[in-house]
């Protein structure tokens, strides 16, 4: 069964489940802004799902619920943004600005968040770079629950990618994946409904083929692309843990200790200005890109992000989201409110 919510009512059920599990009108809000686009935008596994995740997180101890942000110049072409201890988000928020400036100024510029707990989807932060005309990539760790390819034992996190490319009169083009064959949350999520994982996802504690979520959560998950993704995620523990001073996957799941709390560690964002690296002739340049798009869309392919900006128009025209009624039920529950 499910739960048709307005956008509004998400929304307020968002903060409230965050204010009445502790966390600062400000991390709450910035925290729902990037859950509710997540719902908006039919993307599950990281929705409002993640509420549930985030309460237990601050209930395990593990996150600041109020830490600000401190947001430094580092060099040139690096923002610094030490979380201390809260989640990325604000953090995010806080950087931008500088990021924004700086790639402006100098055509790169480098966002270092540190410090953080990390649960979201990395699209919406590429986008808003790309909202101010910038090039954007985005890259961060997670626990160590995946396997080298070749191997069966978790050392790399989950380890998303994402990149957005501003398009004047379109939606950027933007892609945002799990170098893992899927995310974690969905595993997570299977597991919730009670639904086997297709195979190619993950081994058991064994190292054997499972299809059993609970198997695959106590086991190892699997890279996308075989070597190709395992070598991706290598480079983004490296850019991402050592290269900004933060954690690798592992160093976040050995700090967790078995509490089943969110990743902590850092991110990297780049901005790229258009303008300085095409040598200010977008007018040129902006069309050969487009032509791109064209040459993929034409022959009936589709663009990565079709189908989550497909979702958003969707849920904008309704002016609604939709989530399992056990989600409902269970986030009510945490608010300490009686469900309707
Ligand atoms: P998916 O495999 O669902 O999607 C990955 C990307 O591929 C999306 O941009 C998607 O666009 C696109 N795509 C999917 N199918 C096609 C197709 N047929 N043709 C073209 N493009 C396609 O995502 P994942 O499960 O890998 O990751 C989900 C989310 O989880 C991401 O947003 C990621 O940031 C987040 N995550 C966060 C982590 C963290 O530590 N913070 C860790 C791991 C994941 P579309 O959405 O339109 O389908
Ligand atoms: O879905 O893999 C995932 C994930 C990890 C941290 C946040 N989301």
């Amino acid at each position: 069964m499910d739960r048709t919510l307005t956008l509004d009512e998400a929304w307020q059920l968002s903060v409230r489940t965050l204010r009445s599990a502790g966390f600062s009108a400000a991390h709450a809000e910035a925290i729902a802004r990037t859950i509710c686009a997540g719902q908006r935008d039919e993307c599950h596994s990281h929705g409002l799902y993640r509420l549930i995740v985030c309460a237990h997180t601050l209930r395990k101890g593990k996150v600041s619920p109020d830490a600000e942000p401190v947001v430094s110049d580092a060099a040139p072409g690096l923002v610094r943004a030490d979380a201390q201890g809260a989640y990325s988000l604000l953090a995010f928020e806080r950087g931008l600005p500088l990021l924004v400036e700086k790639a402006r100024r100098q055509g790169i510029a480098c966002l270092a968040i540190n410090h953080c707990y990390h649960f979201s989807a990395l699209w919406p932060e590429v986008e808003a770079i790309a909202a101010e005309g910038l090039v954007a990539l985005a890259m961060t760790p997670s626990h160590a629950w995946v396997a080298p390819h070749g191997g069966t034992k978790g050392v790399f996190g989950t380890n998303p990618l994402a990149f957005a490319w501003p398009r004047p009169d379109a939606h950027p083009f933007v892609f945002d994946f799990a170098t893992s064959a899927v995310a974690r949350g969905e595993i997570e999520l299977h597991r919730r409904s009670q639904k086997p994982i297709p195979e190619g996802w993950a081994v058991d504690a064994d190292g054997a083929p499972t299809t059993d979520p609970d198997a695959a959560i106590k086991g190892a998950m699997l890279t996308f692309g075989e070597h190709k993704g395992s070598a991706l995620s290598a480079m983004i523990e490296l850019m991402a843990g050592p290269l900004i001073g933060d954690f690798l996957s592992l160093e976040s799941m050995a700090y967790d200790a078995g509490a089943g709390a969110t990743p902590y560690h850092g991110e990297l964002v780049m901005a790229i200005d258009p303008a300085t690296f095409m040598g200010g002739d977008w007018n040129q340049h902006g069309p050969r890109a487009e032509a791109l798009f064209d040459a993929i869309v034409g022959q009936g392919a589709r663009l990565p992000s079709q189908r989550r900006f497909e979702a958003r128009a969707r849920s904008i025209a309704s002016g609604t989201v939709t989530i399992p009624e056990a989600l409902y039920k269970d986030l009510v529950a945490l608010t300490g409110e009686a469900a309707l």
